[in-house]
């Protein structure tokens, strides 16, 4: 009796998969991997899934509600709200300046303030990614100066003290990261993106400043202090390179394993500036596509953008054209332009740019999503059948996608 009790389920799961091939992905064990994840964090990491297989992503910006071309720190104000009419999906933060204890971050958002914009766009229910550009702990200088350091902060290493004290204040932020009022309990999820671009050459971190192993063992550190030592369950770990690669081996170079990373990104400005770029930059949407699927990992692109949006219809001929090229390539999670600091250096149109009507296009494709876009991303999604099946699977027929815009 309990052995058929047992069996019924299994055999209903096995005809399901049959049935719809595409089902065994949307139940299969795609997990944060912080076992102890809040379930906020597991909500995140499955809405995103979700979204891939709804055949849509997250369009995010990066300082959105800080600040914008002309304004400053103006209550509710956003550039990408501005020009069409709704916050992106994915909020943006970076905390260089948080290992001098400083009030401002290298680019002047107050850290208090930006933990207030971190709760804001949390509320209305956008989802929070944060990178870091620390200062060179070898000397003293930017992240930008590329003396090695790395093997000097790692366990063993004489500025292994100075590095955990650091993690220490990143857990102090990351712990004030909390919904507020009566659900101040709730730890707000963020996707944190450490060592970010490892394979270009211009941070400390970067590639021809370590080595692999001495960068993984740096990874690992960092987030088993994070996890197991400061006990934070609310984040997701994306690993992120810059566009320089061009097979699957040399994206992984310096990845750390599939039990130390959630998201697999890559950054990615060059490519899309120029026509022969862009076969490139698909063919890198394609690569990180195929290794996450393969890895029941989330595939994004956490940066990209082109300054001052000198060619007004980029962001529907180049990146959007360019992400759907390929049927694989396609199936990211979500897409991160960067910030809106002055007149020349902005990635996002503002009211009155050459680029404001292609973006407000960009914004009604079916493909893209923004805030008000988003399924309760805080909660666990129920089993949908996909739109994209992933590689190998049957693609089932496709069905009608919702209520988005
Ligand atoms: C760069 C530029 C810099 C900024 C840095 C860190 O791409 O935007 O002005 O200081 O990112 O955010």
């Amino acid at each position: 009796m309990r052995h058929n009790a047992l069996l019924r389920p299994i055999s209903a799961w096995l005809l399901l998969c049959f049935l719809f091939p595409g089902a065994a992905w949307a139940q299969s064990a795609v997990v944060p991997i912080d076992k102890n994840a809040t379930k906020r964090t597991k909500a995140v990491f499955l809405n995103l899934q979700q979204s891939i297989q709804r055949g849509k992503w997250l369009f995010g910006h990066q300082d959105d509600l800080a600040y914008g071309v002309g304004w400053k720190e103006k209550p509710g104000a956003s550039d990408v709200k501005a020009v069409c009419g709704d916050f992106p999906a994915v909020y943006g933060w970076e905390l260089g300046n948080l290992e001098h204890d400083m009030a401002y971050n290298l680019d002047s958002v107050n850290f208090d303030r930006m933990k207030g914009w971190i709760k804001e766009g949390y509320r209305r229910g956008g989802v929070i990614t944060i990178s870091w550009h620390m200062d060179n702990y070898a000397t003293g200088g930017s992240a930008w100066d590329t003396t090695a350091a790395v093997h000097k902060i790692l366990p063993g290493g004489p500025l292994h003290e100075r590095f955990k004290a650091d993690l220490d204040r990143f857990a102090v932020f990351v712990n004030d990261l909390r919904a507020g009022g009566l659900f101040n309990r709730r730890q707000i999820p963020i996707i944190f993106r450490p060592f970010h671009e490892l394979s270009g050459s211009w941070f400390w971190w970067g590639k021809g400043h370590t080595n692999p192993d001495d960068f993984i063992a740096l990874w690992r550190f960092t987030v088993s202090y994070l996890r197991d030592v400061k006990d934070l369950h609310n984040i997701l770990y994306a690993y992120n390179t810059s566009e320089n690669f061009k097979t699957a081996d040399e994206f992984l170079q310096f990845y750390p394993g599939d039990a130390w990373v959630d998201i697999l990104s890559f950054d990615d400005y060059g490519n899309l500036m120029t026509p022969e770029g862009e076969l490139q930059f698909q063919k890198c949407l394609k690569t990180v596509v195929e290794i996450a699927e393969a890895r029941n990992k989330i595939p994004a692109l956490a940066e990209t953008g082109l300054e001052g949006i000198k060619r007004p219809d980029w962001y529907t001929a180049v990146l959007l054209k360019n992400i759907q090229a390929d049927p694989v390539g396609k199936r990211i999670a979500y897409v991160v332009v960067w910030r809106n600091a002055n007149r020349k250096h902005h990635y996002v149109p503002y009211p009155g740019h050459p680029g404001a009507a292609d973006f407000q296009a960009f914004y009604q494709d079916d493909s893209t999503l923004f805030e008000q876009d988003l399924r309760r991303f805080y909660k666990k999604p129920k089993p949908i059948k996909p739109v994209v099946a992933p590689l190998g699977a049957k693609m089932p027929m496709p069905q009608n996608s919702g209520t988005e815009k």
